[in-house]
This record gives structure tokens, C-alpha cells and sequence, in this order.
């Protein structure tokens, strides 16, 4: 059994190091809540804000709350910036340490309860008694909220510094603080250490596991956003390719349209994993198979078959954003019957948020993301719903989009090297799988944000460095249907985080991992009944009907 101390963990970064340097010897014994101060607690740079003990409820135990800061200071824009966090600290406690990487553009420290991700949003390691952190990643994304409107969160990208710390490095100094207020509070070690995280989060758990190789034991990582900058390409594509299709993006593509592409997807390639679920389980057959021309409506029909103008603009939005050369910006895309899914909707289409004009996700967080962190040097957008989705119109992708690899100036890194893993184009992780570190990948086949060929493309380059051994320390779950870290039409609940802490803690590699659909999931197509469930399939396993009841996750099996 591996054990990690903190003082492992502080020859990682000097600047993690050097607010250490100075931190106090632990207390031999657990401290009360009510102890709690900036000097009791006794880390060097870490300033306590409040405290509470929070009772036992439904759903969390009884616990220590404690909300802090760090690394302040002044920005380059001029707006006073720090780490602000939370580290919540169960009196019955486990032993161990979740990291809880949140999503979006960050900006606020959510609730350190740990959701261990999927459609189950009960699930949370403080319910499980771990010792949970999260963090804002060094921005406060309301701050600048009068003067910023929809382009706030994102409107910390004109700091190089705050780029910097929202990429990597608030991760690199919190960790080893984290590790210490464990220490101190509790007089001991953290004995295992994970990260946990969908989305960005995800983008933060291979980022950490590129960087800090050594600094923990297993990471649970939901949709990856590990190239994030090239996906913020994509949005620029897809929105000027859906308002070629009708000036209200909100119009270009109905529910029925996408639900005529799901079905052609089902027509081709349903039958191909054995049965004819209404689930593409083979995701890689169908995409050499499926041909959306084959259900285009030939000329004097309407019904019942696919425009061809949306047919095309499909075709341009699966292939992904490419240069001027045609050599791609980002990744292609997997056609999959969960482009049904309302998530798929919501990032791509309509939001029906009023305040965003009911313009979709990547129009609005996605496209003051792509102005203000992800191009070198930053576009000062306004935050209105209408500049906004024009900044994306009037993106020239083919000669822009390499802005996402800029330096310049006091930018002296680009969005691509702040954001994503630095081994991201010849992925090793050689510091964590050199110390037994274990990786969970899951990621929904019908991702409208982040494209789920990215990701296996990435782990088919990691595997090829391992000589075909990959999946001795990193293991990818595609999950057929799944849109957005959750959702869609598909069995978007399973439980991840228990084989993660099984194979790094015991040894037991995990196989097949049975899935069901989340509480609150209605997108399940017509003909499934509410308690389907289906096995998840380490990729590149397929989940093959072998015949038996077709709704049970017996009836198949991973080939
Ligand atoms: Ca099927």
C-alpha cells in the first residue's frame, strides 16, 4: 500500500514550498472546529475567514468547515486577486484526501462536498468521510460582475497571472496546503490522495497528474476539457455554421431536427453491438458505418428524412474548425444518438436563460472564454448577449485560430500552455504511473463541448507509449448517449470513484462497471424502461448483447 506524506508532495512547486517552509509541527491530536484560527491552524500564507461546525444532516456528516485564502495579490488589470478555498474536515474521518476540480471558467469556491460525479448527485466523498478541498482557482468570476455583465466570469483572462493560476498553479500551491491543514488538524497524513473532477475539472485532473505526478494517487476524471482552448475554436464553427442556417441560432436546428439525426444514427447503427436498444454501444463501428448523406431528403420530400443544408452544416461542425491549410484546430467528432439530448441543446443552440437572451453555453461562457483567456493577445468583450455571439461570428477561424498557442508581452504563456496537460500531444504521466498512480476516464460519446474523439485519440497515443499497457494505470469508459459530464439518452449512472479507490487502495483492476439512468434523467428514448441498466466497457471493450433480458446489464458483455 502506497502511502503519501506531505512532505513528499513539497519538492513539487517552489511556490507550495515556500509558503510551507515556515508551517507549523502538527498537532498530535484533532483539533476542534472551534480551535480553528489563522494561527492555530498554522500555515504560512494561509489566512482562516470563518469557521463552523456543520451537524450531521441527510446527506453529509458531521463536519469542520473551513473557508480560507491565499496568494493574494494585486492583478496587472488592477483587481485584487487571491485563492480562496474551502476544506471541509469530517469528525469521523477516513484517512484520506479528495481534491474536488470544479468546472466552467471556476471563479467560485462551490461547496466542498466532493460530488463524485455522474448522473448521482448524492454521491459526494464527504459523504464517504474524506477530507474534501475546493477552490475558485484564484478569480473571483463575479468581481468585475457590474462592468463585465455576461463576460465577467471570464474577464480574469486580461491578468497573465490569474491565466496562469485558473491553468495549473492554484492546484500546484493548494495542494501541498491542503495536505498540510490535514496534518494539523487532524495530526496526521493524508494516506491517499485523489482528484476528482468533470469538465474543466477533468481538464484539471490530467493536468495535475501531468505536473504533479507524485502528489497523489488516483484521479476520477468526468469529460475531459484538456484541450480546452481548441474546443473554444469549435465554438466560433458551430455557431457560425448553425446562423448559416438561420440567423436566430435558437432556430437553426429544432428538437425534431436533432432527433432525426439521432434516428438516422440509430437506423445505422443500433443493431451493430447485437441489439437494437436504441443505444449505439459500438461506438467505433458505427462511426466507420454511419453516413448522415444516406438520410437526406431527396429533392420533393420533406418528411421524415434531413435537410441538406442541415445535413451539411452537421458534416462541418463533426469534422471540427480547421487552419488555413485544412489541417485541424481541434478534433472530429462522433456521431451518436445522443445529439437528442437537451444538454446537447443547451450548449449548441437555446438556452432559454433570459438573461443570456436564450442564447446557448458556448455563446455566452464559451465565447467570452475563447475573447478574454484563450486568445494572446486577450479581446476586452462586452458582456451582452449580442456582442457575445458576434465576437464568435466575426472569429476568422482559419487564420485566428492559432491565437491559442500566442505569447506575447507579459503574456508569456499561451492559453494552450496554461490550460492543458504538458505532455498533452505525447501523453506519458511517467511521474504518476512511475509511482502507481491510477487514472479513471469517463467521457458521455455525445459530449457537445468537448469532443469524445479527442479523448480517445489522446489515450490511444498514451497507450502506444506503453506498448499497448495503458490500461495498467489508465482506464476510459465511454459512455454511449451521455452528453455533458451527465444527461442525454443513455445509463448515466455509475459509480467510478469506488473502482478508482478499489485499484489504487487494493490492487483490483476494474472491468465491466454496471450503469443505471440517473434520478431525473427523462431523455431515455420511448422504448426503455426506467430501470435499464447497461455495463460500461474499458475502451477499446464494446458491451455485446448476449442474449436475455434486454433492459439488464447481464444480458451483455465487455468484448
Ligand atoms: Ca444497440
Amino acid at each position: 500500500m502506497r502511502r503519501i506524506s506531505a512532505s513528499r508532495s513539497l519538492g513539487v512547486t517552489t511556490l507550495g514550498a515556500a509558503l510551507l517552509s515556515l508551517a507549523s509541527q502538527g498537532a498530535s491530536a484533532q483539533m476542534s472546529c472551534e480551535q480553528i484560527s489563522t494561527e492555530t491552524l498554522g500555515v504560512i500564507g494561509v489566512e482562516v475567514t470563518s469557521k463552523r461546525a456543520v451537524a450531521e444532516s441527510e446527506t453529509l456528516p458531521a463536519h469542520c468547515e473551513i473557508n480560507a485564502l491565499t496568494a493574494q495579490r494585486v492583478g496587472e488589470d488592477g483587481w485584487d486577486y487571491a485563492v480562496n478555498f474551502q476544506i471541509n474536515l469530517p469528525d469521523d474521518w477516513n484517512g484520506d484526501f479528495v481534491h474536488q476540480f470544479n468546472g466552467g471558467n471556476d471563479g467560485s469556491v462551490n461547496p466542498a462536498t466532493g460530488p463524485l460525479l455522474s448522473g448521482n448527485r448524492e454521491r459526494t466523498a464527504l459523504g464517504r468521510g474524506y477530507a474534501v478541498l475546493s477552490s475558485d482557482a484564484g478569480h473571483n468570476g463575479s468581481a468585475q460582475n457590474a462592468e463585465a455583465g455576461l463576460a465577467a466570469g471570464s474577464r480574469f483572462g486580461l491578468d497573465p497571472e490569474a491565466r496562469s493560476f485558473y491553468g495549473y498553479k492554484t492546484v500546484e500551491v493548494l495542494t501541498p496546503i491542503a495536505k498540510q491543514i490535514i496534518h494539523n488538524f487532524y495530526g496526521d497524513d493524508p494516506r491517499y490522495s485523489y482528484g476528482v473532477g468533470c469538465s474543466n475539472g477533468g481538464r484539471h485532473g490530467m493536468v495535475t497528474a501531468s505536473r504533479l505526478g507524485d502528489a497523489y494517487d488516483g484521479f476520477l476524471v468526468g469529460a475531459p476539457g484538456f484541450n480546452l482552448p481548441k474546443a473554444a475554436v469549435q465554438h466560433a464553427l458551430d455557431v457560425q455554421q448553425l446562423s448559416s442556417l438561420n440567423s436566430d441560432i435558437q432556430k437553426s436546428l429544432t428538437d425534431e431536427d436533432r432527433l432525426l439525426v439521432a434516428s438516422a444514427v440509430l437506423h445505422a447503427c443500433d443493431a451493430l453491438d447485437g441489439l437494437e436498444d436504441s443505444l449505439v454501444s459500438d461506438t467505433a463501428a458505427c462511426q466507420a458505418t454511419f453516413d448522415i448523406d444516406n438520410y437526406v431528403c431527396p429533392e420533393g420530400q420533406t418528411d421524415a428524412c434531413i435537410a441538406p443544408e442541415k445535413a451539411e452544416v452537421l458534416k462541418t461542425i463533426h469534422a471540427g474548425p480547421m487552419d488555413r491549410k485544412g489541417n485541424p484546430l481541434y478534433s472530429d467528432w462522433a456521431w451518436d444518438s445522443g445529439i437528442a439530448g437537451s444538454d446537447w441543446r443547451f450548449w449548441k443552440i437555446s438556452s432559454g436563460i433570459p438573461p443570456w437572451g436564450g442564447n446557448p453555453l458556448i455563446a455566452v461562457m464559451g465565447s467570452s472564454s475563447l475573447a478574454q483567456v484563450f486568445t494572446t493577445p486577450p479581446t476586452k468583450v462586452d458582456g451582452t448577449p449580442e456582442e457575445l455571439i458576434n465576437f464568435l461570428l466575426d472569429f476568422d477561424i482559419a487564420n485566428d485560430g492559432d491565437q491559442i498557442y500566442a505569447r506575447r508581452g507579459k503574456f508569456h504563456e499561451s492559453a494552450m500552455a496554461f490550460m492543458t496537460p504538458p505532455d498533452a500531444k505525447n501523453p506519458k504521466m511517467k511521474k504518476f504511473e512511475r509511482g502507481g498512480g491510477k487514472m479513471i476516464i469517463f467521457h458521455g460519446v455525445a459530449d457537445p463541448v468537448f469532443s469524445y474523439n479527442d479523448t480517445v485519440n489522446w489515450y490511444n497515443r498514451l497507450d502506444e507509449n506503453y506498448r499497448g499497457e495503458a490500461d495498467k494505470f489508465v482506464k476510459l469508459y465511454p459512455v454511449p448517449g451521455m452528453n455533458h459530464c451527465a444527461g442525454g439518452p443513455a445509463t448515466d449512472d455509475f459509480d467510478l470513484f469506488s473502482k478508482l479507490v478499489d485499484w489504487v487502495e487494493s490492487g483490483n483492476e476494474p472491468q465491466a462497471v454496471t450503469a443505471s439512468i440517473a434520478a431525473g434523467n427523462g431523455e431515455r428514448f420511448s422504448d426503455w424502461s426506467e430501470d435499464r441498466t447497461r455495463k460500461l466497457c474499458p475502451y477499446p471493450q464494446v458491451a455485446r448483447y448476449q442474449g436475455g433480458d434486454p433492459e439488464s446489464a447481464e444480458s451483455f458483455s465487455c468484448e
